[in-house]
């Protein structure tokens, strides 16, 4: 039986779950939900209405992209997302928590401001917080994450990981917002966004996003 995502494709965290699914080859059905949704079948999957959620069967279901992922993994190990190495594993599961919570924080505000606030809730810009998110609190973090990376092409050992799958999530939303990486001051995150963008499954996952956006 195929699991059931709802969601919608440009929330970094329903796209990085569809695009764990892509990378293990493995479908899933997309439920079109909007956080928040009071859909029955939805919250028993979600109880506080966070997008995604995922459906097993008629009983089990359940919510947050780190839990669905990691669920993935255990069901499927095809292109494994977690490092073998026990340290690496852990840092990688460092890395997935930050870019899900201090890096996602400052990049989902530019990308409320830019795309989502405008396209769906009439909301105006806030030009003062734009400026400040522009200026100082994403470059800070891509300083982080330029030291992370240091000559590497990817965050943890030598292959695509939980921890490049989750920033790369991010740094698409980041993408639509035009937010321009300088490759001076950020030649590695600007090296690793780019062949983040050129995986075949992250241009299927762009264009479905842009169809969301009329684009
Ligand atoms: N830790 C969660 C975060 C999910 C999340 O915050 N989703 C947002 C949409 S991008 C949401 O549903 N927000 C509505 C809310 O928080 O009520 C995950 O990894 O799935």
């Amino acid at each position: 039986m195929m699991a059931t995502i709802y969601g919608v494709p440009p929330s970094p965290y329903v796209r990085k779950t569809l695009l764990a699914h892509a990378v293990k080859g493995i479908s899933v059905e997309l439920k079109l939900t909007m956080p928040g949704s009071d859909e029955p079948e939805f919250r028993a999957a979600s109880p506080f209405g966070k997008i995604p959620a995922y459906r097993l069967d008629d009983t089990t279901a359940f919510s947050d992209s780190s839990v669905i992922i990691a669920y993935l993994e255990r069901t499927n190990s095809t292109n494994s997302l977690y490092p073998e190495d026990a340290a690496d594993y852990a840092i990688a599961l460092a890395l997935e928590e930050y870019s899900d919570t201090k890096f996602s924080e400052v990049v989902s505000a530019l990308y409320f401001q830019r795309i989502i606030g405008p396209m769906f809730f009439q909301h105006d810009t806030d030009q003062a917080r734009v400026d400040d998110l522009l200026t100082n609190l994403i470059p800070a973090q891509l300083d982080y994450l330029e030291k992370t990376l240091g000559e590497n092409s990817y965050f943890v050992g030598n292959s695509f990981s939980i921890a490049d799958l989750s920033i790369g999530s991010h740094m698409l939303s980041l993408y639509h917002t035009k937010f321009d990486i300088d490759t001076i001051r950020w030649p590695a995150v600007a090296a690793f966004n780019d062949a983040f963008l050129a995986r075949t499954e992250v241009k299927e996952q762009l264009a479905q996003e842009l169809a969301v956006f009329g684009k």
